[in-house]
């Protein structure tokens, strides 16, 4: 069973659990509820001269991610799971909505594209796999287009799901940092399930693809897991101070319900351990001294990983 068809139980069953956390006081991931100590995650937006990115909770855990261009006030909305939340931020930023990127078609990403197309006539629906629902504009590596003025990349990344894309936004000739969408594939300080590929897959995803990236590229992935990711992280490296660092703040952060994204590709290599393979401390940790073998070893080792309470 993968992630986006387990979703629906999922989300009532957290349902169920925030319900009684909230009774029950402080609790974070690992101890066993998905909400945050005031029990309210904050949208939050980051504002760029040309480019302005507004991170949308959704679910118990997903981040859907309207794009407004500046110049031309045209926007794309990542993973619209929940289309009524999406179509009431369109609204108040008073933007033409004219694009959805879909990173891969599991339900909690585009579980919700039916409905928007319902509700926003004339939507372009770019994917990279025919099972993305409403899928008008198939996708393959280095395919580009414009949403206004800003320039999209698509980068083919499949592992999680074989037709898995992310998504990286330019503003052609300015010198702010850009910004990539990656889904399940890179999360903050961890990467996506192997559902439908390989540990060398992941490997050309993170370090080849992902990784070669401008190093200021901010990072937008697809769910709220920075926490449990830097536990893990902790137990591969215990003595690397960026983990412990980064674990201190994100604690901060979910605890007054605000996002931990994003992240940037340089941060990454410094707490992700699936983004340091090649290191010798993870490799050692995994008892192999090749970098895709290390890949496939600490995938499997955080599939069985249980989460400490702090
Ligand atoms: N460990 C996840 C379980 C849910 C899950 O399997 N999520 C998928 C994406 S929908 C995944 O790839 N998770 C990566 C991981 O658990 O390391 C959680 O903290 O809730
Ligand atoms: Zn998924
Ligand atoms: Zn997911």
């Amino acid at each position: 069973m993968v992630c986006g068809s387990r979703r629906r139980l999922g989300s009532v069953l957290a349902f169920l659990g925030a319900a009684a956390g909230l009774r029950a006081g402080a609790t974070r991931p690992g101890a066993g509820f998905l909400h945050t100590n005031s029990g309210l995650r904050k949208s939050k937006i980051v504002t760029q001269t040309n480019m302005k990115v507004e991170l949308l909770p959704a679910l118990t855990d997903n981040y859907m991610y309207l794009i407004i261009d500046e110049e031309t006030k045209e926007a794309a909305i990542v993973d619209p799971v929940q289309p009524q939340k999406v179509v009431e931020v369109v609204r108040k930023h008073g933007v033409k909505l004219t694009t959805v990127l879909t990173t891969h078609h599991h339900w909690d990403h585009a579980g919700g594209n039916e409905k928007l197309v319902k509700m926003e006539s004339g939507l372009r629906v770019y994917g990279g796999d025919n099972r993305v629902g409403a899928l008008t504009q198939k996708v393959s590596h280095s395919t580009s287009f414009q949403v206004g003025s800003l320039h999209v990349k698509c980068l083919y990344t499949p592992c999680h799901t074989s037709g898995h894309i992310c998504y990286y936004v330019t503003k052609p000739n300015s010198s702010e940092p850009p910004a990539v969408f990656t889904g399940d594939t890179l999360f903050v300080a961890g990467c996506g399930k192997f559902f439908e590929g390989t540990p060398e897959e992941m490997y050309k995803a993170l370090i080849e693809i992902l990784g070669r990236l401008d190093p200021e590229t901010r990072v937008y992935c697809g769910h709220e897991y920075t926490i449990n990711n830097l536990k893990f992280a902790r137990h591969v490296e215990p003595n690397n101070t960026a983990i412990q660092q980064k674990l201190a703040w994100a604690k901060a952060k979910y605890d007054s319900g605000e996002p931990t994204i994003p992240s940037t590709i340089a941060e990454e290599f410094t707490y992700n351990p699936f983004m340091r393979v090649r290191e010798k401390t993870v490799q050692q940790h995994a008892g192999e001294t090749d970098p895709i073998r290390t890949m496939g070893a600490i995938r499997k080792e955080k599939d069985n990983f249980r989460v400490p309470k702090d």
